[in-house]
């Protein structure tokens, strides 16, 4: 037995009964078999196969930490979303992650980052659960599980396999923007101190006279953005494979907070219907000549967790957590996604998880919800239903009431977004190769795509990737050609 002093703490159990020992089980003899009245070590063992909650069906590599957003313009005739508002500074929560890898995975595989962000307003949280590029691999969410499947591992060997993803994706032009974004320099950021944010979506602004804008959210780096090339990526997915999470944290524990800048393009709600783009495609951007980044504020990450389990690993992001003064607009993408990470949240951790600390809203609760497993906040309602007469929580229609929602009318169908006058699936993607990325980058995407391409891509489908490129553009596309051919 060893023996301790009083100055250190006793090894209890889970309900602070003092255990025997820390490395001995209970025998009958030194030899003799296990008493099943070792009630401790039946514990310690039963608690460490629970250990785990399932991880992110998507996005399970991630790394995240606490911090704050502060409003430095006025933006209160488009919102009036409290924490947006002249001088307002909000507490928050940040999570980056990559897509397709589990949790173990390499931070620097060829991967869009995601960028979840949880904002305890006082009028509970405000969830923006965005990505580092301003656009999508697919337009509808009915084709998300496909995509997925597609870019995860193969059925029968359980590995990754290009040929599924450009199977996939040269099937689904409308990927082309977002794979060409992927395929290029901002596919592999240095850290995640070093990348954008974007709410990637179109969201409604609702101001407190009840007029409507539509709006994109762009987290700009303070810390400038940076890129790892190819090898640099693989050199470290072998050497560290959690560079970012290391990044993160110990930027932050040295006292270097990193800043991102908030810009928001608003575009008048009467534009829609006519613009260029449909503005509700999540394969499109507004150009910035013709819905200028306006300035809102600015998010610092400050305090790294003291738990990443209970804070990071149990955070539950939800895009339908929406507060007033904001709402969804007609991107079917969102539509879905206001449905599926509750779902998720209910069977990954509980249904309980909205108690959690990371989830937990720091403006109270008076929700009628009651019971269920893991509970233990109790409801603050006085009655179990409403309405009651014993000074229950009542709703505010006038207080809180959202009007305004979109306007809309028709016959259910299953159809494509109506194209607006300059949509088509390569376009953006063409303009992006042409305009945005110099010669040297090009270079890098021209390169990227081919080792790709070269990495057990069938011959068939490496012939319509040619084409997808060709018709992204033109001069691209034969310079990977050349590549892939060995010309
Ligand atoms: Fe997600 N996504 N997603 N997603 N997503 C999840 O939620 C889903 C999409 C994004 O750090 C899951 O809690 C559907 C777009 C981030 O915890 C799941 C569709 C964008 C994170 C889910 C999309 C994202 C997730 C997996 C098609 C960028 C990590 C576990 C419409 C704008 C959040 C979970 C975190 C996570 C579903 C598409 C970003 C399964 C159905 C588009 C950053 O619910």
């Amino acid at each position: 037995m060893t023996e301790s002093s009083p100055a250190t703490p006793y090894t209890t159990n889970n309900v602070g009964i003092p255990v025997e020992s820390d490395e001995h089980s209970l025998t009958v003899g030194a030899d003799g078999p296990i008493l099943l009245q070792d009630h401790y070590l039946i514990e310690k063992m039963a608690q460490f196969n629970r250990e785990r909650v399932p991880e992110r069906v998507v996005h399970a590599k991630g790394s995240g930490a606490y911090g704050f957003f502060e409003v430095t313009n006025d933006v209160s005739q488009f919102t009036r979303a409290d924490m947006f508002q002249p001088g307002k500074r909000t507490e928050m929560l940040a999570r980056f992650s990559t897509v397709a890898g589990e949790q173990g995975s390499p931070d620097t595989w060829r991967d869009p980052r995601g960028f979840a962000l949880k904002f305890y307003t006082e009028h509970g949280n405000y969830d923006l659960v965005g990505n580092n590029t301003p656009v999508f691999f697919v337009r509808d969410t009915i084709k998300f599980q496909d995509f997925i499947r597609s870019q995860k591992r193969h059925p029968v060997t359980g590995l990754r396999n290009n040929d599924m993803q450009w199977d996939f994706w040269t099937l689904s032009p409308e990927s082309a923007h977002q794979v060409t974004w992927l395929m290029g320099d901002r596919g592999v950021p240095k850290t995640y101190r070093h990348m954008n944010g974007y709410g990637s979506h179109t969201f409604m602004w609702i101001n407190a006279g009840g007029e409507r804008f539509w709006v994109k959210y762009h987290f700009k780096t303070d810390q400038g953005i940076d890129y790892l090339t190819q090898a640099e990526a693989d050199e470290l997915a072998g050497s560290d494979a959690d560079k970012h999470r290391r990044d993160l944290y110990e930027s932050i524990k040295s006292g270097d907070a990193p800043s991102w800048t908030l810009k928001v393009q608003v575009m008048p709600f009467d534009d829609a219907p006519d613009y260029r783009f449909n503005p509700f495609d999540l394969t499109k951007v507004w150009p910035h000549g013709d819905y200028p980044l306006i300035d809102v504020g600015r998010m610092t990450l400050n305090k790294n967790p003291d738990d990443y389990f209970i804070h990071i690993e149990q955070a539950a992001f939800e895009p339908s957590n929406m507060v007033p003064g904001i709402g969804p607009s007609p991107d079917k993408m969102l539509l879905g996604r206001l449905f599926s990470y509750p779902d998720t949240h209910r069977y990954r951790i509980g249904p309980n998880y909205a108690q959690l600390p990371p989830n937990r809203p720091h403006s109270g609760v008076n929700s009628y919800a009651k019971d269920g497993p893991m509970r233990y906040v109790p409801s603050n309602a006085a009655m179990p239903y409403a309405p009651n007469s014993y000074g229950g929580p009542a709703a505010d229609y006038q207080r809180f009431g959202d009007p305004a929602g979109w306007a809309t009318a028709g016959e259910m169908v299953r159809e494509a977004y109506k194209p607006h006058r300059e949509d088509d699936d390569f376009g953006q993607a063409g303009t992006m190769v042409r305009e945005v990325l110099d010669d040297a980058a090009r270079e890098r995407l021209a390169s990227n795509v081919s080792v790709h391409l070269l990495g057990g891509v069938t011959k068939p489908v490496q012939q319509r990737a040619l084409q997808y490129w060709r018709n992204i553009d033109k001069n691209l596309g034969d310079r990977i050609a050349n590549q892939v051919n060995g010309g």
